[in-house]
């Protein structure tokens, strides 16, 4: 047997990471924070005192839960609700318990490119609320986006939530909310949480928190390249950093090589050098403000239709239509 027969496939993750990490500035991307551990890590993010966001998105369907799942079938014709991102579905919660308290005739969908939080999610609804019917499955956004339309021919209400949105740029935001658009019938609506503007401390202390769970969540993608593909990334030499700049409201996060080093990731054949002080970027958390959203959805061909906020107004809900 010859060795080259031996490796399979290269993945879309050891593809990425040779790119990102063989370019300057370095890069990987913030989709590989998701394994079992990175999972786990971030529902300790959504607890933090300093991240607001998901408290923030609690109050608004615990506040506007009525309202909201008034909107979503104003026709009572029956839909199916998406959600992109469904994580474990905490809050998404509030607003099926209304939905099956109001006899609504609908179908759950959550998508997560996380294996694990489907399936916990899906179990998780099994036991607390066995009414509902449940359709999980497992991809990643654009990937989803293109089956979105062969997925049923009923009514769809798409929701994206906890702004996670604001992990692509303006731009790639908007290819996105177009090809959403494009799977959307007339009468379909897309529910979506974009994180707003504001104290521009508060945005530094959500992603860079005293416990350093943010550090330890931002350092899972070096041990998953460690794990999986054999590398040897001394977690200790390198820190979490980030920035927020209130002029773009892009919040953005680092992994900052504190020494000159070399790392080998051996599934790559590859080695990686640092010079001192040089940076990995990992993620981006945009933020917005009424306008952006609205130039946002006129790009894409969407329009807001209404929008919900928290009593502090650090964050909103937006329905969209066609
Ligand atoms: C899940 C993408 C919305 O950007 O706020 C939390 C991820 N990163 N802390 C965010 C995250 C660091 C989160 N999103």
């Amino acid at each position: 047997m010859n060795t080259k027969d031996q490796k399979v496939q290269i993945s879309t993750f050891e593809k990425e990471v040779c790119e990102g990490l063989t370019t300057f500035p370095k890069y990987l991307s913030s989709k590989y924070f998701y394994d079992e551990i990175g999972d786990k890590l971030f529902q300790q993010i959504m607890a933090l005192p300093e991240y607001y966001l998901t408290r923030a998105e609690y109050e608004i369907f615990e506040t506007h839960r009525s309202e909201i799942v008034q909107s979503f079938d104003a026709n009572q014709e029956g839909f199916d609700l998406i959600e992109l991102g469904a994580g474990d579905g905490k809050k998404t919660k509030v607003l099926l318990k209304e939905l099956s308290d109001k006899g609504f005739d609908f179908t759950y969908v959550p998508i997560d490119i996380s294996q694990n939080a489907v399936e916990g999610l899906v179990n998780d609804l099994a036991n607390e609320m066995p009414g509902i019917g449940v359709n999980g499955e497992i991809g990643e956004y654009f990937e989803v986006l293109d089956r979105l339309k062969q997925l049923s021919d009923r009514k769809k209400v798409i929701m994206v939530l906890g702004s996670n949105i604001g992990n692509l740029l303006h731009q790639r935001a908007i290819q996105f909310l177009k090809k959403l658009c494009n799977a959307m019938n007339p009468n379909d609506l897309v529910l979506m949480g974009f994180d707003q503007k504001k104290h521009p401390q508060k945005v530094l202390d959500a992603y860079n928190d005293k416990t350093g769970v943010t550090a330890a969540f931002n350092k899972n993608v070096l041990t998953r390249i460690n794990k999986e593909l054999n590398a040897n990334f001394d977690l200790d030499k390198f820190m979490h950093w980030e920035t927020y700049d209130p002029e773009s409201g892009t919040a953005k996060s680092y992994l900052v090589s504190t020494e000159k080093q070399t790392v080998d990731i051996d599934d790559l054949s590859l080695q990686v050098h640092f010079e001192a002080w040089e940076s990995i970027h990992t993620e981006i958390s945009q933020k917005y403000d009424d306008d952006i959203v609205k130039w946002l959805a006129e790009e894409s061909g969407l329009e807001i239709s209404k929008s919900f906020a928290d009593q502090n107004m650090d964050y909103k809900d937006y329905l969209l239509t066609k």
